[in-house]
């Protein structure tokens, strides 16, 4: 049977449906973003929700010239569908298909590429002021989540919109849940205003008599209005949208798609920022997401009968991440003054068994990073030592924290920075390629790769012994091989480890390269004979300075590998030593990634477009040092 949604190739299309139409149109979308990101993972439970937000957001404005701004952005996959994508949609997250996140080279209906939360009413603010410079007359919506309204960045915004009075509407799509239950005072008072829809109702029932009674004027109006505010202090505490400077309207049911577009419809008229309160159910439609929200927030493949993820060949290796949160129960059992803090990332950090052993010393700050670190600052005040889990792209958000609060003061905080390098299918907003280039210059910090996930518990134990700043990065997954020779005691602050002696060439990787220096050694061992060192540098600041010495003024060919970028990274510290040391005829070849926001795709694929796999590295190596000619090019 043809499908509602197979004639719908942009809004316009939508717009020309009857209302009646909108909830199959609605369960059409749900089973095709069901289906296919069964197939592709992705971001399920929070798109599920959003689905007739979506449909009566795009239904009511006019898009793209009244603007819609996506939060995250993990919520879009209605908005993909319905704004001509539907085609590529069996694509989502797979390298050369469409994002999971919007991103403005592929469609006019997005406006900004993003995936980190609490921008959004940020942005929107700026084009509200812009539009008014212009004199354009259209209208911009933000969707942002409960936990995302937590961040301090949307906080900062509201502030602004309030004071600026521009036409600007919020819609707070409000699930109670962020990955795991939004956290939080707001939260708190979110909750209450949902079970407490009182006040809405009796505001309701008061303008509707300020209507009937004109002739009563101006007076009427004000002891209407004054009898308004007494309401609202009695029965929504604070009223803190209202306060800030906001109209509120809400709570309504975000499902209920003809409420949502009388309500946009009615609410568009108005010129002034107003905030509407959206309820809906994360997952919503599919059992097992309703269920398991944050499981199915972010998913992989799954069986849509049972729900069972289809798990990928797991062959007994620890990941980073399960190593972390392992070690960190076990120091935290030993040591009473380990502090374990995440911002909204519970699970994915690894933390969730310390969350539950330790709950008096856990801390979930929500998505709000920079809080996170100063946070921990506080706590180290007075002794404690805490452990911030953050993956890297969202410790972006705390650099200046790092450098003020942290490190200026010289505080033992230890930042287990996770996914750090190549992310894979969320793209260039999660990819975690900067962080040794963000933190390698800091007076004072650590910084620190573990090359596997033994190592990793070692480094660890090292960061709680040492007196001051530590940071230590792993990436998503495991270690190919299990080489680490590390022990906790065998982790000393700036040595390296010498994992083959050799004198042909030096090959110096940080973390998880060292597995790929390991293989690429074994080509060029085989294929061209040569006899390389191959060392695990463990640190990027401070550098084994004995250990490279060594190899610059013996060895004079030496290789850098590291999955970061390359600008500003572990080979440029190197090559910065190497510069300081007046070593004489040395040559070094950098080897990790451009500073690009490199596309999503799964790891193996990054690692293969970027050369970055040992072919392709003994290739490089033998072109560009030794200058011999590689068997196959390398681009
Ligand atoms: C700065 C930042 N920190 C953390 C994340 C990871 N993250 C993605 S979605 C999400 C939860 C968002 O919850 P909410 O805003 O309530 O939206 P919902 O998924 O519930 O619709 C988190 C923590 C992020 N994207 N950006």
């Amino acid at each position: 049977m043809e499908r509602i949604l197979d004639n719908i190739r942009n809004p316009e299309d939508l717009r020309k449906l009857e209302l009646e139409q909108l909830p199959a149109l609605a369960q059409e979308i749900r089973q095709e973003i069901i289906n296919t990101v069964s197939k592709t993972g992705g971001h399920l439970a929070s798109s599920l929700g959003a689905v007739e937000l979506t449909l009566a957001l795009h239904y009511t404005f006019n898009t793209p010239t009244d603007c819609l701004l996506w939060d995250v952005g993990h919520q879009v996959y209605t908005h993909k569908i319905l704004t001509g994508r539907l085609e590529r949609f069996s694509t989502l997250r797979q390298l050369g298909g469409l994002s999971g996140f919007p991103n403005k080279d592929e469609s006019p209906y997005d406006l900004v590429t993003c995936g980190h939360a609490s921008t959004s009413v940020s942005t929107a603010l700026g084009l509200a002021i812009a539009r008014d410079l212009k004199k354009e007359a259209h209208k911009i919506a933000v969707i942002i989540g409960d936990a995302a309204l937590a961040g301090g960045m949307a906080f900062e915004a509201l502030n602004q919109a309030g004071h600026l009075k521009k036409d600007l509407i919020i819609i707070l799509n409000d699930n109670e849940l962020s990955i795991s239950p939004t956290i939080g005072a707001l939260s708190r008072y979110l909750n209450r205003i949902l079970t407490n829809p009182a006040y809405n109702r009796i505001r309701r029932d008061v303008e509707g008599v300020l209507k009937r009674i004109p002739r009563f004027g101006f007076r009427a109006y004000r002891a209407a209005r004054r009898l308004e505010e007494g309401l609202k202090n009695l029965l929504v505490p604070g009223m803190l949208f209202e306060e800030l400077g906001f109209r509120y309207f809400g709570p309504i049911d975000g499902h209920n798609i003809a409420q949502l577009v009388r309500t946009f419809q009615n609410l568009k008229s108005l010129n002034e920022p107003i905030l509407i309160h959206v309820v809906t159910k994360k997952g919503k439609g599919y059992r097992f997401a309703e269920e398991r929200p944050g499981d199915f927030h972010g998913t992989g493949p799954f069986n849509i009968e049972t729900g069972e993820k289809a798990v990928t060949v797991k062959d007994g290796r620890k990941t980073f991440t399960e190593a972390f949160g392992e070690k960190m129960v076990e120091l935290a059992n030993r040591d009473e003054r380990i502090i374990g803090i995440t911002a909204a990332m519970i699970d994915g950090t690894g933390m969730g068994r310390f969350a539950s052993d330790f709950p008096d010393r856990f801390f979930d700050v929500g998505i709000s990073e920079e809080h996170a670190v100063t946070f921990a600052a506080g706590v180290c005040l007075k002794g404690f030592r805490p452990f911030v889990a953050v993956y890297s792209t969202f410790l972006q958000r705390g650099y200046d924290q790092i450098i003020h609060d942290v490190c200026l003061q010289n505080l033992p905080v230890v930042f287990c920075i996770d996914r750090a390098g190549v992310v894979g299918e969320d793209g260039p907003t999660h990819q975690g390629l900067f962080d040794i280039a963000y933190l390698r210059h800091i007076p004072n910090l650590v910084v620190m790769a573990p090359q596997d996930p033994d190592e990793l518990a070692s480094m660890l134990e090292f960061a709680l012994r040492y007196k001051g700043p530590v940071a230590i990065r792993y990436p998503k997954g495991s270690a190919i091989s299990h080489k680490s020779q590390a022990t906790s005691q065998s982790i000393q602050l700036g040595k390296a480890e010498v994992v083959k002696e050799g004198g042909d060439l030096a090959i110096l990787a940080l973390g998880s390269m060292v597995d790929i220096a390991i293989e690429t050694e074994g080509i060029l061992s085989q294929k061209y004979g040569l006899n390389c060192q191959i060392v695990n540098a463990r640190f990027a600041r401070p550098l084994d300075d004995q250990l490279i010495g060594r190899a610059a003024s013996v060895i004079k060919k030496i290789v850098t590998l590291e999955e970061g970028v390359l600008d500003g990274g572990f080979g440029s510290a190197v090559l910065e030593f190497i510069e300081q040391g007046n070593f004489k005829d040395v040559r070094v070849k950098r080897i990790g990634f451009p500073s690009l926001f490199l596309e999503h795709g799964r790891r193996n694929e990054i690692f293969a477009k970027y050369n970055m796999t040992p072919e392709a590295i003994s290739n490089c190596v033998m072109n560009d040092l030794m200058d011999k000619k590689p068997v196959t090019s390398n681009q």
